[in-house]
């Protein structure tokens, strides 16, 4: 399988963090959408990372169906998602509100590095930023209330998709959003990163090394 994609996404990282985690060997192919399009665009027509070229040559794209194609691959008893209703509940709630911290994070970014400075919306970028502070609200009081599983073993896809929204934010954003404001989410992330499957994926232009 071949991931393609830079690890300076979110959703190329929380791709790759789960592949390592569900134990599936992978090629990371560090493939820019803005800066190296074309080669992307012949991987994959509609440029959107991540994309995942499969075994028998099938493109998949779109992080959250990546993963589940990959959790049908991982061997049995490998999962980030749990059966019990109770736990998959709050694994989706997690990871709703992870992508929709991504989700707002890149609307921002897309916002002030691509459109030019005279042709930025004001009222748009309040909106999305009142909706970024309002999922980290919501992520820091479900973190204080039960706090995630931080080890390769126990961790899933709720904290793999919290870990890798909030670094990637604070990568990108942290004057928008203040470490200090989300303690609880700031000590997770601090955790998280320093699994070896974090580490093997870091956020920027670095090509995935295998954590072994
Ligand atoms: N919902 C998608 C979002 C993926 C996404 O928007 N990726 C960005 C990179 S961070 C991208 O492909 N941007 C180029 C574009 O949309 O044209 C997922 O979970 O994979």
């Amino acid at each position: 399988m071949q991931l393609i994609g830079m690890l300076d996404s979110p959703y190329v990282r929380r791709v790759a963090v789960s592949l390592q985690l569900l134990g599936l060997p992978f090629e990371h192919r560090s493939i820019s959408v803005f800066r190296t399009f074309e080669q992307f665009r012949e991987i994959n027509p509609v440029v959107k990372a991540p994309s995942l070229v499969c075994d028998d040559g099938t493109v998949l794209m779109d992080s959250t169906l990546i993963i589940d194609y990959a959790e049908s691959l991982a061997a049995p008893g490998k999962s980030l998602v749990r059966e019990k209703a109770a736990e998959r509940q709050h694994i989706l709630r997690l990871t709703g509100l992870a992508l929709a911290a991504c989700e707002k994070s890149v609307q921002i970014i897309y916002e002030r590095d691509l459109r030019p400075a005279d042709k930025q919306h004001a009222p748009w970028l309040s909106r999305v930023t009142g909706q970024l502070l309002a999922a980290y609200d919501a992520l820091e009081s479900e973190c204080r209330l039960k706090p995630l599983a931080h080890e390769s073993l126990t961790i899933d896809q709720g904290g793999v998709s919290v870990a890798v929204a909030w670094h990637f934010t604070q990568m990108m954003l942290s004057e928008v959003v203040p470490a200090a404001a989300f303690p609880a989410l700031q000590a997770f992330s601090a955790k998280a990163e320093k699994l070896k499957e974090f580490a093997a994926a870091p956020h920027g232009a670095d090509t995935y090394k295998n954590a072994g």
